[in-house]
């Protein structure tokens, strides 16, 4: 090639490089405060206190100190409003939370206001979750159809239209995702629907509740949920897109890339700038390598392979939930590894989301707050940065930011150099750091020059770990 092509060449390609740079959207991410949290789920599937329904706000009050203690940052609440089912996950009437003297199964609107003037006093951020997939209506059309919503509250008065077509005698638009069989599924095409939907949403904001935690968000497009976030500005919200993983029989496919790529698909259709998502990816893989194939954790570039591996950001880590675990366990996390599943998502990065059972029902809170002790006290955020040095059978070792050390399994490992003490050991795990809160003088001096090391490294690692990769369909068994 002569010269001045070959210059030629450099510069159109510089040119290309820098158009590329111009054109390509830089994405946000949540504030700092979600990137250093810790949320937890509030609650399980039929959570009573005491025994009796109508306590759980009371409940969850009473607990706040405590849950400050713990060093929870985010309380993820049941549904509200009230509901066919004693769950709250069939909403009728939105704005119907409950009175004393005919409660919801969780309380009443002055024990929920009561519960979240508390919770934001002590600085712990109420999340609702919302569910506006379907929604159960208060009367019968013509036909004997439930597809009239005619509540006390006059809010949201919808009719066939809001419907989706094909469902409950809908005449809305067809539905732009997967429906959910029990109740009539809402049509988000519909302008009305939409801003009868914010407004309740803000109204919400009112009562005291911060962030949103999506239901069932498979049921309809993700734009919906970034037009929701856009006009209610919550602190952040999480989508539940809970979608089938690959297995082969019973046994996990090695790969699980095009199932971590529809989670980094939904947060780039929703197009929020606070929009997370439940890293359903690390959980499958998480609760079968546990049982000793930790090989499972690092992919084919060293990263680890759940959502945290791509896109650490936006990934709430979890090990169960309402529907996963509780006295539903549709899909449960190993009982006696799960102190090996915190030990994992307490130190990774991602926004861990504990479980209330585990904390409080299953009496490792004291196991639970030692790791979230670990990682605040050491600065492990959501873009923490993972070195992961073991991942094979039976053992996974890693270093996080340099400052914490982790291993899962029964073989023997310990990190190298001094700086390393041991601060938290249990079944099958082990966590060592550099900076952990009891030590005193020292740490304090170690610990800001750490934080300085954190900051670089988030400038780093917030334009992006999204991922497009060829998406290789395997047989998938159902595991919903
Ligand atoms: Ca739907």
């Amino acid at each position: 090639m002569k010269f001045s092509n070959r210059l030629k060449a450099i510069s159109a390609s510089i040119a290309a490089l820098f158009s590329l740079t111009l054109i390509t959207p830089v994405v946000a991410d949540p504030p700092a405060k979600v990137s250093n949290g810790v949320m937890m789920q509030g609650f399980g599937w039929d959570s009573k206190a005491g025994g009796d329904k109508g306590n759980w706000y009371r409940n969850l009050e009473g607990k706040a100190d405590d849950m400050k203690a713990i060093g929870i940052d985010f309380l993820w609440f049941p549904p509200v409003s009230r509901s066919v089912s004693d769950q709250g996950y069939l909403p009728g009437d939105y704005y119907d939370l409950g009175t004393a003297g005919n409660t919801t199964f969780y309380g009443d609107e002055n024990s929920l206001k009561s519960a979240l003037k508390t919770l934001n006093e002590k600085g712990i951020v109420p999340v609702a979750d919302i569910v506006i997939n379907h929604r159960c209506a208060s009367h019968q059309d013509k036909n004997g159809i439930w597809n009239i919503y005619n509540f006390a509250s006059g809010k949201a008065k919808w009719e066939q239209w809001a419907v989706c077509s094909g469902q409950f005698g809908g005449q809305g638009k067809p539905d732009t995702g997967d429906a959910f069989p029990p109740a009539p599924d809402i049509d988000h095409t519909n302008a009305q629907v939409r801003e009868d939907i914010i407004e309740w949403m803000n109204w919400m904001k009112k009562l005291g509740f911060k962030a949103w935690r999506y239901d069932y968000v498979k049921g309809y497009a993700p734009k919906y949920n970034g037009e929701y976030d856009a006009g209610t500005s919550p602190l952040f919200s999480v989508g539940e897109l809970w979608t089938n993983m690959g297995f082969s029989g019973s046994t996990l496919n090695n790969d699980q890339n095009f199932h971590r790529q529809q989670l980094c698909d939904w947060l780039d259709k929703n197009k929020s700038e606070v929009a997370c998502v439940f890293d359903f990816t690390t959980k499958g893989i998480l609760q079968v390598a546990v049982k000793g194939e930790y090989w499972r954790l690092k992919d084919s570039e060293g990263k680890p392979t759940g959502l945290i591996g791509w896109w650490p950001s936006r990934a709430v880590t979890f090990l169960d939930n309402h529907d996963t675990g509780s006295k539903q366990n549709h899909w449960p996390f190993p009982n006696n590894e799960v102190m090996q599943g915190y030990a994992y998502i307490l130190t990774h990065p991602g926004i861990p989301c504990i479980f209330y059972e585990h904390v409080y029902d299953w009496k490792l809170k004291n196991e639970i707050k030692k790791l979230i002790d670990i990682r605040k006290a050491n600065k492990i955020n959501s873009t923490s940065k993972v070195e992961i040095l073991k991942a094979e059978n039976g053992l996974y070792a890693a270093v996080i930011d340099g400052k914490v050390a982790m291993k899962l399994g029964n073989k023997d490992w310990a990190p190298e150099g001094d700086a390393f003490k041991l601060a938290a050991s249990g079944n099958n795990y082990a966590v060592w750091a550099k900076a952990t809160k009891s030590s005193t003088r020292s740490s304090s001096v170690r610990s800001s020059s750490t934080s300085r090391s954190t900051s670089t490294t988030k400038k780093k690692t917030t334009t992006t770990q999204k991922k497009k990769t060829t998406t290789k369909k395997k047989t998938t068994t159902a595991r919903r």
